[in-house]
């Protein structure tokens, strides 16, 4: 999870410690939130089950107020994922893709491109976390698309994504990774917030195989978005991340083809793919200042947070073998029959 760019919706220097704060909630919203179960929050104090996942309640509020308000264009990029599955990187590429004639043509240019001096939260912002804080948003358009994200589960997007023909994007990473991720990114929030204790990851590690942290179940949300990807293909795009470390230009390829927007013979000649993958590779962006020190307007933490290994695997320096086994034997339970594997 990350917070909403500060460009595009406040300059508050820690949106989202207001937005844990919870101060803006209407008292229907809160008899809202009085009437869903609750379980202890990783961050928030609360999350809340609203048809069928956890969120906490700022995240359900701007759902909510997205649903009754966006209206989503047929340009429109939605990239969507489940909490640290590696939505920065694919912000970058999908930024560098679109944005490509603009800011790579030349060396010039290229110098300098927005992602050098902008953290891709920044130029892309999360649609709910943008409605969470205003009713009606700007999103800024990256060359004649609007691109956005969301970490929201499939079956709570506005009705307009399925009304128009707007594309998304859904990259998802092995549940393994993606938890240690989570606990990581969480503790520091946690610490820097709310002054909290980190959280023992056994304990955060029973909640997420419980299903219990934000837009958890992590695998209902992948599921929704792969049945969604199988018989919707021009419409949902489904990536995992493991294949798209090992195979990062064809990934490429795919992602362009699927916008409309496929490399010509030039600029495959011309190393554009593999200029795009190196601005947007971990080593780049981790490397660049506005991602190290910087705070992220947002979040109210250095951007450095946001990039901590990036690699396939980590998960075997924190999971024991029996936790290994027993998630790994939830998510096969639940993909039985789908055809999905991670
Ligand atoms: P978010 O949900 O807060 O937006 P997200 O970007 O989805 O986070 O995930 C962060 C993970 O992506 C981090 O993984 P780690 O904790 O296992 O290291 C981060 O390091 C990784 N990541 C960030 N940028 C890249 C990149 N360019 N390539 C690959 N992985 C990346």
């Amino acid at each position: 999870m990350a917070a909403p760019s500060e460009t595009n919706v406040s300059n508050s220097p820690s949106l989202l410690s207001q937005l844990l704060q919870g101060n803006s909630y209407t008292e229907e919203f809160k008899e809202l939130l009085n009437s869903l179960p609750k379980e202890t929050g990783w961050l928030a104090p609360d999350l809340y089950n609203y048809k069928g996942f956890w969120l906490e309640p700022f995240f359900l509020q701007g759902a909510l107020t997205s649903q009754q308000h966006f209206q989503a264009q047929d340009s429109d990029v939605i990239l969507s994922t489940f909490p640290k599955s590696g939505t920065v990187w694919l912000k970058a590429l999908a930024f560098a893709l679109i944005t490509r004639k603009q800011f790579l043509a030349s060396q010039e240019s290229e110098k300098s491109h927005p992602l050098h001096t902008n953290n891709p939260h920044e130029l892309i912002p999360y649609l709910e976390f943008s409605y969470a804080v205003k009713e009606r948003p700007d999103f800024a358009l990256a060359k004649g698309s609007r691109l956005l994200a969301t970490h929201l589960p499939l079956s709570l997007f506005p009705k307009s994504v399925w009304e128009s023909k707007c594309k998304v994007i859904y990259l998802c990473r092995n549940p393994k990774d993606t938890v240690v991720s989570f606990w990581h990114f969480m503790n520091k929030l946690r610490r820097e917030l709310r002054g909290l204790e980190a959280l023992p990851f056994p304990e955060a590690f029973d909640s997420y195989c419980r299903g219990v942290s934000n837009t958890g179940p992590f695998w209902d949300h992948v599921l929704e978005h792969w049945k969604e990807s199988l018989e919707n293909p021009r419409k949902v795009l489904f990536f995992k991340y493991e294949e798209m470390k090992k195979e990062p230009e064809d990934h490429l390829r795919r992602m362009a083809a699927f916008l409309g927007c496929p490399f010509s013979q030039e600029e495959e000649e011309s190393g554009v793919v593999s200029g795009i993958l190196k601005l947007c590779s971990f080593e780049s962006l981790s490397n660049l200042e506005v991602n190290k020190n910087a705070i992220n307007g947002g979040l109210g933490v250095e951007n450095g947070v946001l990039f901590r290994k990036g690699k396939v695997g980590d998960w075997r320096n924190y999971l024991t073998d029996k936790m290994a086994k027993t998630l790994d034997q939830i998510v096969q339970e639940k993909f039985t029959g789908t055809g999905l594997m991670l």
